[in-house]
């Protein structure tokens, strides 16, 4: 409709000098038109020029003062000629016309602001201000000094308008020729192709963009964790075994068979394969041995330590399961040689799930094994390690596990929660563990953990643990957050990140 006006007032006139004014003579939105010029420009039916007026319109409280008349005005004529109290004053008239009203009329010294009294200075005055409010309604042009003053009281306001002047087009027809976009065989059957317009080629139109996979935030933090442990020097155990036995999940870490952690209320056992095939016999003698009896200064648990219970299959509860297995094949390995092991892989609990915890999470473990350590060369790589993630300020509180002594829960400071956050837990694996291996005596095993979801919850802004996983996750999320920490650009991104999130984080220097 707006496209065969155009077109066919262009059929008989030169130009259309102005596409408000012809917008109003054909009786179309002027918006309608401005579309439709825009995409006739676009195909070079016509060439449209931007034309562009401003003018002055009055805001709602100058539309209000022409009709009530301006609050100077309004204000003057409620001063009765003897005068009246401010108060009464203030009841005859509504508060911001009081207001207002005062500050101008006082200002053309038109009023007195007595102590008790307000009266008038002169007999009558003239509504300036209305009379200039109306004028600027009917499009008369007034002094730029009035305009001024009228501006300065919001009583008026600027109003650009935008339109095209147009004129036929170098592809310019009565009628525009559908552009199709395809070639198509009803076209070549009906032989209409040959008066067909087809559409240029826009060879800069952008393609979809190109959706390539993303990585889950936790795969992205995992990878993260990942690099952090590798600049550290340390290998990466392997963990593509989420069935393990009793025995190198619990037994190995001399933790007793009766331990609650051990009966089916925390742990997931398997019913085939029930039993694990094979053990290393000579050292789940020696295992049996120091439940039962202690040895290597300890005197063990003292209780029956039964071989079924340690052949009993389960999905593991820990990645330490994966450090026992390694720390035992180092110990077959004469001479000794020191070792910086760590793992991040999933751990499952049969655990009540809730806003933080499902039945599985990824474990992430570091351990140093080496001569002579002590629990001040765990400190010292605490620091270290966490420091990589954000966190220096952390702080160490007494812990007990079964397989270490001493243990430490890890906490750190979290500006943006403004609290100390758990973090992590960790000690020296216990000489029970360890010497029944073969490893020398003088070789101390430090070792943390800690779990992958906390933190990417933490740094991803993610309340509960249901949004990292599952089919409820929000793939937006995925795609629009980007990787974390690894160099300076990125720890900028990173800040931006976390601020933009609420969070701080103290990044390394
Ligand atoms: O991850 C945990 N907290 C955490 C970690 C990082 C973080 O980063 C933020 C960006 C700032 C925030 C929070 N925790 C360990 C602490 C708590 O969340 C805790 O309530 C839950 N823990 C899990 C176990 O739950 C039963 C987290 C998991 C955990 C706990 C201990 C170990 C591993 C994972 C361990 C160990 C260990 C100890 C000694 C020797 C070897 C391994």
């Amino acid at each position: 409709m707006a496209e065969d006006a155009i077109l066919g007032f262009l059929e008989s006139n030169v130009n259309i000098s102005d596409s408000g004014q012809f917008a109003a003579d054909v009786g179309i939105d002027h918006n309608e038109i401005i579309n439709v010029i825009k995409s006739l420009h676009g195909f070079r039916l016509v060439d449209a020029q931007d034309i562009k007026r401003e003018k002055w319109v009055l805001t709602d409280e100058g539309k209000s003062y022409t009709v009530a008349g301006s609050p100077e005005v309004q204000l003057f004529l409620a001063i009765p000629l003897e005068g009246i109290s401010r108060e009464e004053l203030q009841k005859k008239v509504d508060s911001s016309v009081y207001k207002i009203g005062c500050a101008q009329a006082i200002k053309n010294k038109w009023v007195e602001m007595g102590k008790q009294l307000v009266s008038r200075k002169i007999q009558n005055v003239e509504d300036r201000v209305k009379d200039l409010l109306l004028r600027i309604r009917d499009g008369e042009v007034i002094d730029q000094e009035d305009i001024d003053a009228l501006k300065r009281r919001k009583l008026i306001a600027l109003q650009t308008w935008k339109g095209y002047s147009l004129q036929r087009g170098p592809n310019y027809a009565p009628k525009r020729k559908k552009a199709v976009t395809d070639l198509t065989r009803d076209h070549l059957q009906r032989g209409d192709w040959k008066d067909l317009e087809f559409k240029e080629y826009n060879f800069s139109a952008k393609g979809p963009p190109a959706e390539g996979g993303y990585l889950h935030p936790l795969l992205k933090v995992r990878k993260q964790v990942q690099n952090i442990f590798l600049q550290m020097g340390f290998e990466e155990m392997p963990t593509n075994n989420f069935v393990e036995s009793s025995f190198w999940n619990f037994d190995a870490l001399f933790q007793p068979q009766q331990h609650p952690a051990r009966d089916s209320h925390d742990t997931f056992f398997l019913k085939v394969p029930s039993t694990t095939r094979e053990l290393p016999e000579d050292y789940v003698e020696r295992v049996k041995r120091v439940h039962e009896y202690g040895g290597y200064g300890s005197r063990g648990y003292g209780y029956d330590w039964k071989r079924e219970e340690a052949n009993k299959n389960l999905l593991r509860t820990h990645t330490t399961a994966v450090s026992s297995r390694m720390l035992y094949l180092l110990a077959q390995q004469k001479p000794f040689t020191p070792k910086k092991y760590f793992s991040i892989d999933r751990v499952f609990r049969n655990e009540a799930v809730d806003r933080t915890h499902l039945a599985e999470f990824h474990q992430i473990e570091g351990l140093v094994c080496d001569r002579g350590l002590t629990l001040g060369d765990l400190i010292g790589v605490l620091h270290d390690f966490f420091s990589r993630l954000g966190m220096s300020k952390l702080r160490f509180k007494p812990a007990y596990n079964p397989y270490t002594e001493p243990s430490m829960e890890i906490f750190s400071y979290h500006e943006g929660f403004k609290k100390w956050v758990e973090i992590g837990n960790s000690g020296m694996f216990r000489p029970e563990m360890l010497l029944p291996m073969g490893l020398p005596d003088d070789v101390r095993v430090i070792a943390w953990g800690l779990s992958l979801e906390r933190p990417t919850m933490i740094l991803y802004g993610i309340d509960n643990i249901r949004d990292l996983f599952g089919h409820k996750v929000d793939l937006n999320l995925i795609k629009r957050n980007p990787i974390f920490l690894r160099n300076k650009f990125q720890i900028r991104s990173a800040e931006m990140l976390c601020l933009f999130r609420g969070l701080s984080i103290s990044l390394p220097t």
